[in-house]
């Protein structure tokens, strides 16, 4: 049927970063389930391993790399052992990403400086490193995980929210350079997922009442529930498939209708 073959990623090989729990570890077993050879990073190697048993307990063949995205060398040394191992990469998912929740006066420029080069310099990077096979080959998919803070701002998040902006900007401008060769780059931008990063902003009160943000981000969801990183598969094998082949710098946002939506009145 066509509609399979458009969304079909068999003979692709496609790298996840910070694949290896969240959106990330999701994002990799849609791409897999789609047909794709994996391959994922994360820093720490006790992720790894678990991933790696994760990933294998759903039939995944996944092949792990201990690599910081942040660091071109390693980078650089993870795109070769792919190459080795399952061949060029087809799919880039620029997903590893941290967040820092500080006031602006308080935050200090270091600590802007390490969320800005995870979520932004660390994606550059990485596109740099797969870009050169892509153009040879002429096709590639690239999938930036971007944010709603690519377009709102809120307390506390200045230096995630000024990344994932800049992420959105870096998503159209590859987009333009390279889309002559037949390269789509295109962001996804999740909404409100449970994952451990947003674990502080669900957390069960002493009380036993929700956390005031788990209340608010309820009020301000159309949908009326946080998502999960089980949403974002079809978006994600959607971006990554030749059925998005004339979508490119389009950030395709995941948020069960929160951007559309002024918020229920209390
Ligand atoms: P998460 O649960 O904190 O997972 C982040 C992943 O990235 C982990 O595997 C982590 O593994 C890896 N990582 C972090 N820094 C890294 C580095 N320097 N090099 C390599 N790997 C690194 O996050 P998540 O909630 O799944 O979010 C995944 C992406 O979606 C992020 O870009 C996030 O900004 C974005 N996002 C999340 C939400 C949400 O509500 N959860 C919404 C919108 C966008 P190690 O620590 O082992 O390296
Ligand atoms: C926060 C959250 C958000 C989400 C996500 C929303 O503190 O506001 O962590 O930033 O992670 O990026 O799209």
């Amino acid at each position: 049927m066509e509609a399979n073959r458009l969304f079909s990623l068999e003979g692709k090989v496609a790298l996840v970063t910070g694949g290896a729990y969240g959106i990330g570890f999701a994002i990799g077993c849609a791409l897999s389930e789609a047909g794709a050879k994996i391959a994922f990073n994360c820093r720490s190697s006790e992720h790894l391993e678990k991933a790696l048993s994760d990933y294998a307990e759903r039939g995944i063949d996944a092949k792990g790399f201990i690599c910081d995205v942040t660091d071109d060398s390693q980078v650089n040394e993870m795109i070769s052992g792919i190459r080795k191992d399952l061949g060029t990469v087809d799919i880039l998912v620029n997903n590893a990403g941290i967040i820092k929740r500080i006031p602006m006066t308080e935050m200090g420029a270091n600590d802007f400086r390490e969320v800005v080069d995870i979520d932004l310099v660390a994606p550059f990077i990485m596109a740099k490193a797969v870009l050169p096979d892509m153009i040879e080959k002429g096709h590639g998919k690239i999938i930036n995980i971007c944010s709603m803070m690519s377009e709102l701002g809120r307390e506390t998040v200045s230096a995630y929210a000024a990344a994932k902006g800049g992420l959105k900007m870096l998503t159209k401008n590859i987009a333009s350079e390279y889309g002559k060769y037949n390269i789509q780059c295109n962001g996804i931008g999740p909404g409100y997922i449970a994952t451990p990063q947003t674990a502080p902003l669900r957390e069960t009160q002493p009380d036993g009442s929700r956390h005031p943000f788990d209340s608010f981000i309820i009020a301000k969801t159309p949908a009326e529930r946080w998502g999960t990183p089980n949403d974002l598969k079809g978006p994600a094998v959607f971006l990554a498939s030749e059925a998005s082949d004339f979508v490119n710098g389009h950030i395709l946002y995941v948020d069960g209708g929160i951007l559309a939506y002024i918020g229920k009145q209390p």
